[in-house]
């Protein structure tokens, strides 16, 4: 691990990353049903079905087949799962310029903490976890336990997989084979829901699972629309309010729709709120509820955050979990930024696990956090 770390920087050194590292210093309403494979807006004139009111009976619909699983992303030409190295490129290049560095010193310097702490702050590790990480160093280097700049590196690769680990363990999202899941995606505006969603539904779908996606996101007819594309292509079902309508009955409708066909998931769209609005936070909580309704149950409440957004994830996390109980964290975007350090920061300050990583926008850009994995690629 040490002579790979070594042998990765001298070949960086020689040929462009010094010059990286220089540039790095300088600087309420109500939801309507419609169905499945082959959607069929509600006319507007449909009755509302109220949260907890009997299920709109189905059979006005015509009765859509379960969906045969598709292989995945066969649009995007992919047919495997995109390699996080591959996709972490950023974050890698950004830390093999620090590491370079730290390595070509020979000895472990102030600069050398300087530069780490820096490399840290800048893969937004976050300030609190960057120090903590140091201090667990600093007491290695106090102790003897490492003594050149090559043990520090792999020290910090240890340290860094230990904290991740410490809370994710399996990454896989709950499901209970005799209910009907729902999944419920959350979080604040642009960060990738409903993507990831689409995703999802081709992932579960290809697994043999029987999907229903839920249109939760009314606001705007045109995150409706988008759903819907996502649903089809993966061949799951698909649930649909009217532009303005109750995101509950939507969820509630959807619910009932999966029972009645014994589909056993349902992933629930919402609109994007900023956690900091209280009455948006209140409409998620009564979302919530209503997804628990039978045969419902609410198995995974998965925040979605922007690896981009840097720190406010941290406080976007903290938000959303204290409303609604966040089981596991969705960090998109990971491809094409050097943030990835956001990572660390909510499973050691917040203690929630981060279950997927988004990697593209593609439908398999989208694999499961693996702290061995994500370490690696981000340092090697
Ligand atoms: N590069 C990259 N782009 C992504 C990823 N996930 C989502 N996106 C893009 O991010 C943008 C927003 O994605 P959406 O899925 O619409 O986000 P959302 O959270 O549903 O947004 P709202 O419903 O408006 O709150 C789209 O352009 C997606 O293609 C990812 O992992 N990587
Ligand atoms: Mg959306």
């Amino acid at each position: 691990m040490v002579p790979l770390i070594v042998t990765l920087a001298v070949v960086v050194v020689a040929l462009s990353l010094t010059a990286a590292l220089l540039i790095a210093r300088g600087r309420a309403r109500r939801g309507t049903l419609s169905s499945g494979d082959q959607p069929t807006p509600r006319p507007a004139e449909s009755p509302p079905t109220p949260p907890g009111a009997a299920p709109r009976p189905t059979e006005s619909a015509p009765e859509p087949p379960i969906a045969t699983p598709r292989p995945l992303a066969t649009q995007e030409g992919q047919a495997e799962p995109p390699r996080l190295r591959d996709r972490l490129g950023a974050a890698r290049k950004m830390f093999a310029a620090y590491a370079t560095s730290v390595l070509a010193r020979g000895s472990i310097s102030s600069e050398t903490w300087a530069e780490l702490e820096e490399a840290l702050i800048r893969a937004d590790v976050g300030l609190k976890t960057a120090r903590k990480l140091l201090a667990d160093l600093r007491d290695q280097v106090t102790s003897g336990a490492v003594t050149t700049p090559a043990d520090l590196m792999a020290a910090l690769e240890t340290l860094m997989g230990d904290t991740l680990r410490r809370v994710s363990g399996d990454s896989s999202l709950a499901f209970e084979p005799d209910t009907t899941n729902v999944w419920l995606f959350v979080g604040v505006n642009g960060v990738g829901k409903t993507t990831t969603i689409g995703k999802i539904a081709a992932r579960e779908m290809a697994s043999g699972r029987h999907v229903v996606v839920a249109a939760g996101d009314t606001f705007r007819a045109a995150a409706i629309d988008q759903l819907e594309l996502w649903a089809k292509r993966a061949g799951a079902g698909f649930v649909r309010g009217l532009p303005g309508g109750d995101p509950s009955a939507v969820i509630f409708d959807a619910v009932q729709h999966a029972g009645a066909r014994g589909s056993n998931l349902v992933l629930a769209d919402t609109a994007g709120r900023l956690h900091t609005k209280a009455n948006l936070m209140e409409e998620l909580k009564k979302v919530r509820r209503v997804a628990e309704r039978p045969p419902g149950k609410v198995t995974e409440v998965l925040l979605v955050v922007d690896a981009t957004t840097g720190q406010n994830g941290l406080a976007q996390a903290r938000e959303f979990t204290s409303a609604i109980g966040v089981t596991g964290v969705v960090l998109t975007k990971l491809d094409g930024t050097a943030k990835g350090g956001i990572v660390v920061a909510i499973q050691e300050e917040l203690g929630i696990p981060v279950k997927l990583v988004g990697l593209g926008e593609g439908q398999a850009d989208l694999v499961e956090f693996d702290p061995e994995a994500f370490v690696t690629a981000m340092l090697h």
